[in-house]
């Protein structure tokens, strides 16, 4: 039996069994070769779109009841991969509760400018004066989120705080590039510098908890040794 929550355990299978977590040789942003993947932008058929957004609204509508994060206005997606997230979660928390999330609205950037219409670097709700909450796909070393929040403070918002699918759990590589030193976690550098709530649906180690049956032996052990190699100590 899993210690996962029933919505974690859905969320995990719809991902595995969509092909959205791959499992093989990939190159990440921070140039580590990783075992494993995941490729929010995989999530394009109504079934994973609809299991995403559940997830999503679910941690939402969870951490607000248990007081880890504060109340909030907009629900702000980084382009690209962040729209759609951000645009279904909004749509489902408003589902799961109307009463309590029917008036909350999303917001996106756009990548460039634009100078003619309506203008701006922001589609969807305005961000002045509002508390934003940030829905990402993935964190491993947090350098996109640090660009979220700095163009939400550009534009007047307050970050409310980060949701993600999945926190690698990945230690920042060390100032000397020696890999084999313990470091701390991006997610832990983030709350520490920011003090704002970060959440997580999944982890690395949910992942491996839930792969097995679902992933061969193979996959398990690299990943499990990825882990070994990179963990972060918080
Ligand atoms: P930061 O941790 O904020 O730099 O963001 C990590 C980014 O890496 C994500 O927003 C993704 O674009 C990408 N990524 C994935 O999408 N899935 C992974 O499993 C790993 C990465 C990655 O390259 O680390």
């Amino acid at each position: 039996m899993s210690a996962l929550p029933d919505y974690k355990q859905a969320f995990l299978h719809a991902a595995i069994t969509g092909g959205v977590l791959k499992f093989g040789s990939f190159e990440l942003k921070s140039k580590r070769i990783s075992p494993y993947f995941f490729n929010a932008g995989d999530f394009y058929r109504a079934d994973l779109l609809e299991a995403i957004a559940t997830a999503y609204a679910k941690a939402i509508a969870e951490a607000r009841a248990s007081g880890a994060l504060g109340d909030f206005d907009v629900i702000f997606g980084p382009a690209y991969k962040g729209i759609p997230l951000a645009t279904a979660a909004t749509i489902r928390l408003g589902q799961l509760n109307p009463e309590k999330f029917g008036d909350k609205c999303y917001s996106f950037d756009r990548k460039e400018a634009k100078d003619h219409g309506e203008g701006g670097n922001i589609v969807g709700a305005p961000l002045k004066g509002k508390r934003v909450l940030i829905v990402d796909d993935v964190i491993t070393a947090g350098t996109a989120k640090r660009e979220a929040i700095a163009k939400i403070q550009k534009e007047g918002g307050e970050v409310a705080g980060i949701v993600v699918a999945l926190d690698r759990q990945e230690k920042l590589p060390s100032p000397d590039g020696d890999d084999s030193k313990p470091m701390p976690s991006a997610i832990g550098e983030l709350r520490k510098e920011y003090g704002l709530p970060i959440i997580a649906i999944l982890t690395l180690d949910d992942i491996i908890a839930g792969m097995k049956g679902l992933a061969s032996e193979e996959d398990i052990r690299k990943t499990e040794e990825y882990r070994a190699k990179y963990k972060a100590t918080d």
